[in-house]
Protein backbone atom coordinates (compact mmCIF):
# COMPACT_ATOMS: atom_id res chain seq x y z
CA UNK A 1 0.00 0.00 0.00
CA UNK A 2 1.70 3.22 -0.86
CA UNK A 3 2.05 5.30 2.69
CA UNK A 4 0.26 8.49 3.15
CA UNK A 5 2.06 11.84 1.79
CA UNK A 6 3.50 14.62 3.16
CA UNK A 7 4.35 17.62 1.88
CA UNK A 8 6.56 20.56 3.77
CA UNK A 9 8.07 23.91 2.66
CA UNK A 10 10.25 26.96 3.54
CA UNK A 11 10.03 29.90 2.39
CA UNK A 12 12.19 30.68 -0.65
CA UNK A 13 14.46 32.61 0.74
CA UNK A 14 15.72 35.75 -0.58
CA UNK A 15 19.52 35.92 -2.44
CA UNK A 16 20.16 39.37 -1.51
CA UNK A 17 22.03 38.07 1.49
CA UNK A 18 23.40 34.76 3.07
CA UNK A 19 21.90 32.71 5.09
CA UNK A 20 21.58 34.12 8.81
CA UNK A 21 20.44 31.44 11.85
CA UNK A 22 16.37 32.92 11.35
CA UNK A 23 16.04 31.24 7.86
CA UNK A 24 18.55 28.42 9.71
CA UNK A 25 15.55 27.91 12.12
CA UNK A 26 13.08 27.56 9.48
CA UNK A 27 14.91 25.25 7.22
CA UNK A 28 15.31 22.87 10.84
CA UNK A 29 12.09 23.45 11.60
CA UNK A 30 11.17 21.38 7.94
CA UNK A 31 14.36 19.51 7.89
CA UNK A 32 12.91 17.77 11.55
CA UNK A 33 9.56 17.21 10.44
CA UNK A 34 10.16 15.61 7.23
CA UNK A 35 12.68 13.65 9.58
CA UNK A 36 10.00 12.81 12.06
CA UNK A 37 7.40 11.98 9.17
CA UNK A 38 10.04 9.70 7.26
CA UNK A 39 10.45 7.81 10.35
CA UNK A 40 6.53 7.17 10.68
CA UNK A 41 6.74 6.26 7.09
CA UNK A 42 4.70 8.89 5.69
CA UNK A 43 6.27 9.75 1.75
CA UNK A 44 8.04 13.18 2.45
CA UNK A 45 8.64 15.77 -0.19
CA UNK A 46 10.59 18.70 1.60
CA UNK A 47 11.11 21.69 -0.24
CA UNK A 48 13.59 24.72 0.17
CA UNK A 49 14.95 26.96 -2.37
CA UNK A 50 15.55 30.83 -3.27
CA UNK A 51 13.76 34.04 -4.29
CA UNK A 52 15.85 35.97 -6.85
CA UNK A 53 13.61 38.36 -8.72
CA UNK A 54 12.98 41.80 -7.67
CA UNK A 55 14.22 45.40 -6.57
CA UNK A 56 15.82 44.07 -3.91
CA UNK A 57 17.98 42.04 -5.29
CA UNK A 58 18.58 43.99 -8.06
CA UNK A 59 20.24 46.51 -5.87
CA UNK A 60 22.21 44.71 -4.44
CA UNK A 61 23.66 42.94 -7.46
CA UNK A 62 23.88 46.70 -9.00
CA UNK A 63 25.59 47.19 -5.07
CA UNK A 64 28.03 44.48 -5.49
CA UNK A 65 28.66 45.14 -9.55
CA UNK A 66 27.65 41.77 -10.57
CA UNK A 67 24.71 41.19 -13.34
CA UNK A 68 21.81 40.07 -11.75
CA UNK A 69 21.84 36.44 -12.30
CA UNK A 70 25.53 36.46 -11.09
CA UNK A 71 24.68 37.73 -8.45
CA UNK A 72 21.76 35.38 -7.00
CA UNK A 73 23.36 32.55 -8.09
CA UNK A 74 26.17 33.12 -5.86
CA UNK A 75 23.98 33.61 -2.83
CA UNK A 76 21.79 30.74 -3.95
CA UNK A 77 25.17 28.62 -3.86
CA UNK A 78 25.59 29.93 -0.19
CA UNK A 79 21.96 28.60 0.80
CA UNK A 80 22.47 25.35 -0.76
CA UNK A 81 26.12 24.73 0.35
CA UNK A 82 24.78 25.64 3.79
CA UNK A 83 22.07 23.52 4.15
CA UNK A 84 23.95 20.53 2.52
CA UNK A 85 26.63 21.14 5.31
CA UNK A 86 24.11 21.09 8.11
CA UNK A 87 22.55 17.99 6.26
CA UNK A 88 19.09 19.26 5.83
CA UNK A 89 17.44 16.47 4.04
CA UNK A 90 15.73 18.47 1.37
CA UNK A 91 13.99 16.88 -1.91
CA UNK A 92 14.76 19.75 -3.92
CA UNK A 93 16.11 23.26 -3.82
CA UNK A 94 14.15 25.44 -6.32
CA UNK A 95 15.35 28.87 -8.03
CA UNK A 96 12.71 31.07 -9.17
CA UNK A 97 14.83 31.94 -11.94
CA UNK A 98 15.01 28.33 -13.61
CA UNK A 99 12.79 28.03 -16.70
CA UNK A 100 10.34 25.43 -14.81
CA UNK A 101 9.27 28.16 -12.94
CA UNK A 102 9.00 30.80 -15.07
CA UNK A 103 6.62 28.26 -17.29
CA UNK A 104 4.26 27.65 -13.91
CA UNK A 105 4.03 31.55 -13.38
CA UNK A 106 3.24 32.34 -16.84
CA UNK A 107 0.86 29.44 -17.16
CA UNK A 108 -1.30 30.39 -13.76
CA UNK A 109 -0.58 33.88 -14.46
CA UNK A 110 -2.62 33.63 -18.19
CA UNK A 111 -5.48 31.20 -16.66
CA UNK A 112 -6.38 33.98 -14.36
CA UNK A 113 -6.34 36.70 -16.78
CA UNK A 114 -8.60 35.09 -18.90
CA UNK A 115 -10.88 34.44 -16.66
CA UNK A 116 -10.89 38.18 -16.62
CA UNK A 117 -9.36 38.66 -12.72
CA UNK A 118 -6.30 40.37 -13.33
CA UNK A 119 -6.61 43.99 -15.03
CA UNK A 120 -4.35 47.14 -15.94
CA UNK A 121 -5.05 50.53 -13.64
CA UNK A 122 -2.79 53.26 -12.18
CA UNK A 123 -1.32 53.13 -8.29
CA UNK A 124 0.14 55.41 -5.92
CA UNK A 125 1.40 54.95 -2.40
CA UNK A 126 4.36 53.72 -0.17
CA UNK A 127 6.49 51.25 -1.34
CA UNK A 128 9.45 49.26 1.25
CA UNK A 129 11.75 47.66 -1.01
CA UNK A 130 12.77 45.74 1.51
CA UNK A 131 9.18 44.07 2.23
CA UNK A 132 8.67 44.57 -1.97
CA UNK A 133 5.28 46.02 -1.16
CA UNK A 134 3.28 48.57 -0.30
CA UNK A 135 2.61 50.04 3.16
CA UNK A 136 -0.42 51.15 4.46
CA UNK A 137 -0.33 54.39 6.95
CA UNK A 138 -1.50 51.91 10.18
CA UNK A 139 1.61 49.70 9.50
CA UNK A 140 4.49 52.52 9.69
CA UNK A 141 5.91 53.35 13.17
CA UNK A 142 4.70 56.45 14.84
CA UNK A 143 8.29 57.64 13.14
CA UNK A 144 7.10 56.84 9.23
CA UNK A 145 9.26 54.04 8.91
CA UNK A 146 9.18 50.36 7.91
CA UNK A 147 8.42 48.52 11.39
CA UNK A 148 10.62 45.54 10.07
CA UNK A 149 13.28 47.85 8.17
CA UNK A 150 13.34 50.67 10.14
CA UNK A 151 13.37 53.25 7.20
CA UNK A 152 10.94 55.57 5.60
CA UNK A 153 9.07 53.92 2.38
CA UNK A 154 9.07 55.73 -0.60
CA UNK A 155 6.44 57.12 -2.37
CA UNK A 156 5.48 55.83 -5.64
CA UNK A 157 2.71 56.00 -8.31
CA UNK A 158 2.66 53.84 -11.55
CA UNK A 159 0.49 51.92 -13.71
CA UNK A 160 0.36 48.91 -13.23
CA UNK A 161 -1.51 45.19 -13.48
CA UNK A 162 -3.77 44.46 -10.84
CA UNK A 163 -4.78 40.77 -9.00
CA UNK A 164 -9.03 40.78 -7.80
CA UNK A 165 -7.73 40.02 -4.31
CA UNK A 166 -11.58 42.02 -3.31
CA UNK A 167 -13.73 39.03 -5.38
CA UNK A 168 -11.50 36.50 -3.21
CA UNK A 169 -11.40 37.99 0.16
CA UNK A 170 -15.23 37.15 1.32
CA UNK A 171 -15.08 33.52 -0.06
CA UNK A 172 -11.53 33.24 1.84
CA UNK A 173 -12.98 34.29 5.27
CA UNK A 174 -15.56 32.17 4.91
CA UNK A 175 -13.39 29.20 4.34
CA UNK A 176 -11.29 30.12 7.38
CA UNK A 177 -14.50 30.08 9.21
CA UNK A 178 -14.85 26.78 8.37
CA UNK A 179 -11.26 25.33 8.67
CA UNK A 180 -9.50 27.10 11.39
CA UNK A 181 -6.70 24.75 11.81
CA UNK A 182 -5.29 26.39 8.44
CA UNK A 183 -3.47 28.70 10.28
CA UNK A 184 -1.71 27.68 13.31
CA UNK A 185 -1.00 28.72 15.79
CA UNK A 186 -4.24 30.40 16.91
CA UNK A 187 -3.19 33.63 17.49
CA UNK A 188 -2.18 34.05 13.71
CA UNK A 189 -5.58 32.71 12.18
CA UNK A 190 -6.77 35.84 14.11
CA UNK A 191 -4.57 38.41 12.83
CA UNK A 192 -5.47 37.10 9.21
CA UNK A 193 -9.53 37.61 9.69
CA UNK A 194 -8.64 40.65 11.03
CA UNK A 195 -6.02 41.48 8.58
CA UNK A 196 -8.94 40.68 5.78
CA UNK A 197 -11.42 42.73 7.08
CA UNK A 198 -9.37 45.67 6.82
CA UNK A 199 -8.08 45.36 3.21
CA UNK A 200 -12.20 44.64 2.81
CA UNK A 201 -12.36 47.68 4.36
CA UNK A 202 -9.95 49.17 2.46
CA UNK A 203 -11.20 48.17 -1.12
CA UNK A 204 -7.81 47.56 -2.56
CA UNK A 205 -7.05 45.20 -5.33
CA UNK A 206 -2.79 43.34 -5.14
CA UNK A 207 -1.04 45.17 -7.55
CA UNK A 208 1.00 41.75 -9.37
CA UNK A 209 3.77 43.86 -12.00
CA UNK A 210 6.00 46.39 -12.13
CA UNK A 211 6.88 48.22 -15.81
CA UNK A 212 10.14 47.09 -17.32
CA UNK A 213 11.10 50.11 -17.70
CA UNK A 214 11.64 50.26 -14.03
CA UNK A 215 12.86 46.67 -13.56
CA UNK A 216 13.91 44.24 -15.62
CA UNK A 217 14.76 41.47 -13.07
CA UNK A 218 11.15 39.78 -12.87
CA UNK A 219 9.06 37.16 -14.98
CA UNK A 220 7.60 38.54 -18.29
CA UNK A 221 3.94 38.47 -18.08
CA UNK A 222 2.48 36.47 -20.78
CA UNK A 223 -0.17 38.56 -21.84
CA UNK A 224 2.08 41.95 -21.39
CA UNK A 225 5.73 42.04 -22.57
CA UNK A 226 6.04 46.24 -20.98
CA UNK A 227 5.56 44.57 -17.59
CA UNK A 228 7.56 41.63 -15.16
CA UNK A 229 5.58 40.04 -12.61
CA UNK A 230 5.85 41.30 -9.09
CA UNK A 231 7.61 39.24 -6.88
CA UNK A 232 4.94 37.59 -4.73
CA UNK A 233 3.46 36.32 -7.32
CA UNK A 234 6.27 35.21 -8.68
CA UNK A 235 7.57 33.55 -5.20
CA UNK A 236 4.44 32.21 -4.10
CA UNK A 237 3.92 30.05 -6.95
CA UNK A 238 7.17 27.64 -6.42
CA UNK A 239 5.25 25.67 -4.00
CA UNK A 240 3.84 24.33 -7.01
CA UNK A 241 6.94 24.21 -9.15
CA UNK A 242 8.78 22.38 -7.00
CA UNK A 243 6.21 19.45 -6.89
CA UNK A 244 5.38 19.21 -10.78
CA UNK A 245 2.88 21.57 -11.26
CA UNK A 246 0.75 21.24 -13.89
CA UNK A 247 2.24 17.90 -14.36
CA UNK A 248 0.71 15.02 -12.87
CA UNK A 249 3.42 13.50 -10.97
CA UNK A 250 3.85 13.76 -8.05
CA UNK A 251 1.96 16.93 -8.40
CA UNK A 252 -1.71 15.26 -7.20
CA UNK A 253 -0.33 13.43 -5.05
CA UNK A 254 2.11 16.05 -2.40
CA UNK A 255 -0.41 19.20 -2.97
CA UNK A 256 -3.31 18.10 -0.45
CA UNK A 257 -0.95 17.25 2.14
CA UNK A 258 0.89 20.53 1.73
CA UNK A 259 2.50 22.35 4.85
CA UNK A 260 4.19 26.03 4.62
CA UNK A 261 6.30 26.89 7.18
CA UNK A 262 6.89 30.67 7.84
CA UNK A 263 7.39 33.25 10.59
CA UNK A 264 5.44 36.28 11.00
CA UNK A 265 6.88 38.77 8.86
CA UNK A 266 5.09 36.84 5.73
CA UNK A 267 1.80 35.92 7.16
CA UNK A 268 0.03 38.27 4.83
CA UNK A 269 1.02 36.97 2.15
CA UNK A 270 1.09 33.20 3.04
CA UNK A 271 -2.29 33.66 4.77
CA UNK A 272 -4.05 35.83 2.79
CA UNK A 273 -3.10 36.58 -0.91
CA UNK A 274 -1.13 32.82 -1.60
CA UNK A 275 -4.79 31.71 -0.28
CA UNK A 276 -6.68 34.09 -2.83
CA UNK A 277 -4.33 33.42 -6.00
CA UNK A 278 -5.58 29.33 -5.50
CA UNK A 279 -8.97 29.92 -5.63
CA UNK A 280 -8.82 32.48 -8.62
CA UNK A 281 -6.37 29.22 -10.29
CA UNK A 282 -9.00 27.08 -8.88
CA UNK A 283 -6.94 24.65 -6.96
CA UNK A 284 -7.62 23.57 -3.60
CA UNK A 285 -5.95 25.29 -0.99
CA UNK A 286 -2.56 24.20 1.20
CA UNK A 287 -3.32 21.88 3.99
CA UNK A 288 -1.62 23.85 6.89
CA UNK A 289 0.23 27.16 7.07
CA UNK A 290 2.25 27.13 9.96
CA UNK A 291 3.91 30.57 11.45
CA UNK A 292 6.39 31.02 13.48
CA UNK A 293 7.70 34.38 15.88
CA UNK A 294 11.18 36.04 15.71
CA UNK A 295 14.86 34.95 17.00
CA UNK A 296 15.56 38.28 18.75
CA UNK A 297 19.38 39.52 18.98
CA UNK A 298 21.17 40.85 22.06
CA UNK A 299 19.84 43.72 20.91
CA UNK A 300 15.92 42.35 21.32
CA UNK A 301 15.25 43.12 17.62
CA UNK A 302 14.19 40.83 15.22
CA UNK A 303 17.64 39.07 13.83
CA UNK A 304 18.56 40.46 10.43
CA UNK A 305 21.58 41.09 7.99
CA UNK A 306 20.58 44.38 7.50
CA UNK A 307 20.40 44.96 11.14
CA UNK A 308 24.08 43.30 11.70
CA UNK A 309 22.25 41.50 15.35
CA UNK A 310 22.36 38.02 13.14
CA UNK A 311 24.21 34.88 14.18
CA UNK A 312 26.16 32.65 11.00
CA UNK A 313 24.81 29.29 11.20
CA UNK A 314 27.74 27.40 10.41
CA UNK A 315 30.30 28.68 12.31
CA UNK A 316 27.87 28.45 15.04
CA UNK A 317 27.63 24.84 14.21
CA UNK A 318 31.41 24.60 14.22
CA UNK A 319 31.10 26.07 17.91
CA UNK A 320 28.38 24.18 19.68
CA UNK A 321 28.24 20.97 17.15
CA UNK A 322 25.47 20.80 14.60
CA UNK A 323 23.04 18.60 16.76
CA UNK A 324 23.77 21.07 19.31
CA UNK A 325 22.47 24.21 17.30
CA UNK A 326 19.63 21.93 16.06
CA UNK A 327 18.28 21.08 19.50
CA UNK A 328 19.18 24.71 20.82
CA UNK A 329 17.07 26.18 18.23
CA UNK A 330 14.22 23.29 18.39
CA UNK A 331 13.65 23.36 22.06
CA UNK A 332 14.38 27.15 23.44
CA UNK A 333 12.15 28.82 20.58
CA UNK A 334 8.21 27.90 21.47
CA UNK A 335 6.98 28.30 17.75
CA UNK A 336 4.85 30.60 17.23
CA UNK A 337 6.60 33.03 19.92
CA UNK A 338 9.55 35.38 19.82
CA UNK A 339 12.72 33.99 21.40
CA UNK A 340 15.93 35.59 22.37
CA UNK A 341 19.37 34.35 21.43
CA UNK A 342 22.50 34.74 23.60
CA UNK A 343 25.55 33.03 24.03
CA UNK A 344 24.53 32.61 27.81
CA UNK A 345 20.80 31.04 27.19
CA UNK A 346 22.46 28.26 24.63
CA UNK A 347 25.49 27.46 27.01
CA UNK A 348 22.63 26.82 29.76
CA UNK A 349 20.83 25.06 27.69
CA UNK A 350 22.54 22.77 25.77
CA UNK A 351 24.40 22.13 29.29
CA UNK A 352 21.50 21.34 31.37
CA UNK A 353 20.33 19.04 28.37
CA UNK A 354 22.44 17.50 26.39
CA UNK A 355 25.56 17.19 28.49
CA UNK A 356 24.21 17.19 31.97
CA UNK A 357 21.03 15.26 31.76
CA UNK A 358 21.17 12.84 28.88
CA UNK A 359 25.15 13.01 27.69
CA UNK A 360 25.48 11.96 31.78
CA UNK A 361 22.59 9.39 31.58
CA UNK A 362 24.39 7.49 28.88
CA UNK A 363 27.91 7.60 30.73
CA UNK A 364 26.83 6.44 33.23
CA UNK A 365 25.11 3.68 32.10
CA UNK A 366 27.56 2.75 29.80
CA UNK A 367 30.32 2.73 31.92
CA UNK A 368 28.08 1.00 34.60
CA UNK A 369 27.74 -1.81 32.26
CA UNK A 370 31.69 -2.35 31.00
CA UNK A 371 32.47 -2.21 34.84
CA UNK A 372 30.04 -4.58 36.52
CA UNK A 373 29.25 -6.80 32.64
CA UNK A 374 26.62 -8.10 34.46
CA UNK A 375 25.16 -11.49 32.73
CA UNK A 376 22.44 -10.30 29.58
CA UNK A 377 19.04 -11.15 31.53
CA UNK A 378 16.64 -12.84 29.17
CA UNK A 379 13.75 -11.41 31.08
CA UNK A 380 13.45 -7.65 32.26
CA UNK A 381 11.92 -8.64 35.34
CA UNK A 382 12.44 -5.76 37.84
CA UNK A 383 10.16 -2.52 39.21
CA UNK A 384 11.55 -0.47 37.06
CA UNK A 385 10.36 -1.89 33.78
CA UNK A 386 6.39 -1.25 34.13
CA UNK A 387 7.34 2.00 35.29
CA UNK A 388 8.86 2.58 32.11
CA UNK A 389 6.69 1.10 30.52
CA UNK A 390 3.57 3.20 31.56
CA UNK A 391 6.08 6.14 30.82
CA UNK A 392 6.50 5.47 27.25
CA UNK A 393 2.72 5.48 26.79
CA UNK A 394 2.52 8.70 28.19
CA UNK A 395 5.07 9.66 25.92
CA UNK A 396 3.71 8.44 22.65
CA UNK A 397 0.94 10.13 22.76
CA UNK A 398 2.24 13.26 24.52
CA UNK A 399 5.19 13.66 21.76
CA UNK A 400 3.29 12.67 19.13
CA UNK A 401 0.47 15.15 19.39
CA UNK A 402 2.81 18.39 20.56
CA UNK A 403 4.84 17.21 16.63
CA UNK A 404 1.37 17.56 14.90
CA UNK A 405 1.33 21.05 16.04
CA UNK A 406 4.98 21.93 15.31
CA UNK A 407 5.69 22.41 19.69
CA UNK A 408 8.79 20.73 19.41
CA UNK A 409 9.69 22.24 23.21
CA UNK A 410 7.26 20.40 24.35
CA UNK A 411 7.95 17.02 22.65
CA UNK A 412 11.59 17.46 23.24
CA UNK A 413 10.59 18.04 27.34
CA UNK A 414 8.52 14.84 27.45
CA UNK A 415 11.33 12.82 26.16
CA UNK A 416 14.33 14.66 28.54
CA UNK A 417 11.59 13.88 31.32
CA UNK A 418 12.46 10.51 31.03
CA UNK A 419 15.64 10.98 31.11
CA UNK A 420 15.97 12.53 34.18
CA UNK A 421 13.26 9.85 35.12
CA UNK A 422 16.23 7.53 34.82
CA UNK A 423 18.76 9.66 36.47
CA UNK A 424 17.32 9.64 39.43
CA UNK A 425 16.34 5.95 39.09
CA UNK A 426 20.24 5.56 39.73
CA UNK A 427 19.98 7.19 42.65
CA UNK A 428 17.31 5.26 44.53
CA UNK A 429 18.70 1.92 43.36
CA UNK A 430 22.19 2.58 43.65
CA UNK A 431 23.62 -0.43 40.93
CA UNK A 432 27.17 0.07 42.31
CA UNK A 433 25.38 -1.27 45.94
CA UNK A 434 23.84 -3.86 44.03
CA UNK A 435 26.93 -4.57 42.53
CA UNK A 436 29.05 -5.05 45.87
CA UNK A 437 26.67 -7.13 46.76
CA UNK A 438 26.51 -9.20 43.78
CA UNK A 439 22.53 -8.80 43.45
CA UNK A 440 21.20 -10.84 41.01
CA UNK A 441 18.59 -7.18 39.77
CA UNK A 442 21.51 -5.45 38.52
CA UNK A 443 21.27 -7.06 35.15
CA UNK A 444 17.75 -6.27 34.53
CA UNK A 445 18.11 -3.02 35.90
CA UNK A 446 21.17 -1.88 33.80
CA UNK A 447 19.32 -3.57 30.73
CA UNK A 448 16.05 -1.59 30.87
CA UNK A 449 18.72 1.70 31.74
CA UNK A 450 20.37 0.91 28.21
CA UNK A 451 17.26 0.07 26.42
CA UNK A 452 15.59 2.71 27.14
CA UNK A 453 18.58 4.84 26.53
CA UNK A 454 17.79 3.69 23.02
CA UNK A 455 13.99 5.02 23.16
CA UNK A 456 15.49 8.74 23.96
CA UNK A 457 17.45 8.53 21.24
CA UNK A 458 14.65 7.39 18.62
CA UNK A 459 12.78 9.27 19.65
CA UNK A 460 15.52 12.12 19.00
CA UNK A 461 16.36 11.18 15.99
CA UNK A 462 14.27 14.17 14.16
CA UNK A 463 16.25 16.54 16.14
CA UNK A 464 19.56 14.83 16.59
CA UNK A 465 20.56 12.85 13.04
CA UNK A 466 23.95 13.06 13.77
CA UNK A 467 24.25 11.91 17.55
CA UNK A 468 21.13 9.61 17.28
CA UNK A 469 22.59 7.33 15.10
CA UNK A 470 25.82 7.28 15.90
CA UNK A 471 25.03 5.98 19.23
CA UNK A 472 22.31 3.80 17.90
CA UNK A 473 24.79 1.85 16.03
CA UNK A 474 26.44 0.99 18.71
CA UNK A 475 24.14 -0.04 20.61
CA UNK A 476 20.88 -1.43 18.37
CA UNK A 477 21.03 -5.02 16.79
CA UNK A 478 19.48 -3.33 13.60
CA UNK A 479 18.71 0.20 12.56
CA UNK A 480 14.88 0.34 14.10
CA UNK A 481 12.95 2.71 11.86
CA UNK A 482 9.20 3.08 13.47
CA UNK A 483 8.82 5.13 17.33
CA UNK A 484 8.99 2.20 19.60
CA UNK A 485 5.96 1.56 22.30
CA UNK A 486 7.55 -0.73 24.29
CA UNK A 487 10.85 -1.86 25.50
CA UNK A 488 10.40 -4.93 24.37
CA UNK A 489 10.62 -3.40 21.05
CA UNK A 490 14.26 -2.76 21.42
CA UNK A 491 17.33 -5.37 20.04
CA UNK A 492 20.05 -4.83 21.62
CA UNK A 493 23.38 -5.74 19.93
CA UNK A 494 25.06 -8.79 21.17
CA UNK A 495 28.03 -7.34 22.27
CA UNK A 496 27.67 -3.64 23.28
CA UNK A 497 30.83 -1.69 22.46
CA UNK A 498 33.91 -1.02 25.68
CA UNK A 499 34.30 2.26 24.50
CA UNK A 500 31.90 4.91 22.95
CA UNK A 501 32.64 8.96 22.07
CA UNK A 502 31.27 11.81 24.27
CA UNK A 503 27.65 12.59 23.57
CA UNK A 504 27.58 16.17 24.00
CA UNK A 505 30.86 18.22 25.38
CA UNK A 506 30.05 20.66 27.76
CA UNK A 507 30.19 24.43 26.29
CA UNK A 508 32.10 27.38 28.21
CA UNK A 509 30.71 29.86 25.68
CA UNK A 510 31.64 32.77 27.96
CA UNK A 511 35.38 32.28 28.13
CA UNK A 512 35.87 31.42 24.66
O1 LIG B 1 10.53 36.89 2.90
N1 LIG B 1 13.57 34.87 13.09
O2 LIG B 1 12.50 35.93 2.17
P1 LIG B 1 13.50 36.25 3.39
C1 LIG B 1 12.93 33.82 12.57
N2 LIG B 1 11.55 35.69 -0.24
N3 LIG B 1 12.87 33.55 11.26
C2 LIG B 1 13.48 34.39 10.43
C3 LIG B 1 14.16 35.54 10.90
C4 LIG B 1 14.19 35.75 12.31
N4 LIG B 1 14.83 36.77 12.86
N5 LIG B 1 14.67 36.19 9.84
C5 LIG B 1 14.32 35.47 8.72
C6 LIG B 1 11.20 36.33 2.05
N6 LIG B 1 13.60 34.39 9.07
C7 LIG B 1 10.56 35.91 0.74
C8 LIG B 1 9.72 34.70 0.99
S1 LIG B 1 8.14 32.72 0.19
C9 LIG B 1 7.14 32.41 -1.09
C10 LIG B 1 8.97 34.18 -0.20
C11 LIG B 1 13.08 33.35 8.17
O3 LIG B 1 14.86 35.89 2.92
C12 LIG B 1 11.58 33.18 8.33
O4 LIG B 1 11.22 31.94 7.80
O5 LIG B 1 13.28 37.62 3.92
C13 LIG B 1 11.04 34.28 7.45
O6 LIG B 1 9.68 34.12 7.12
C14 LIG B 1 11.96 34.13 6.25
O7 LIG B 1 13.25 33.79 6.84
C15 LIG B 1 12.07 35.38 5.41
O8 LIG B 1 13.09 35.17 4.48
Amino acid sequence: MASESFYITTPIYYVNAKPHLGHTYTTMVCDTMARYMRQRNREVFFLTGTDEHGDKIARSAEKAGLDYYTFATQNATAFRETWEKLHISFNDFIRTTEERHKKVVQTVLQKIYEKGDIYLSDYEGKYCFGCERYLTEKELTPEGNCPDHQVPPTPLKETNYFFKLQKYLPLLRKELEKNPELIFPNGYYRETLGAIDELIKLGEDLSISRPKKRLKWGIELPFDSDFVTYVWFDALLNYLTGIGYPKEDPFPRFWPQAHHVIAKDILKPHAIYWPCMLMAAELPLYKRLMVHGYWLGMDDLKMSKSLGNAAEPLSLAEKISEDGMRYFLLREMHFGQDARFSDNILEMRLNQDLANNLGNLIQRVLSMLKKYAPPRPNVLEHPLFSKIEGFLQQIKDNYHKAMADFQFHEALEEIMSLARFLNQQIEVYRPWDLAKKNDASLGPFLYILTKSIVVILIYLEPFLPNKSKEFLELLLEKKQRNFPESLHDIELKEKIPKSWPVFFNRLSLASS
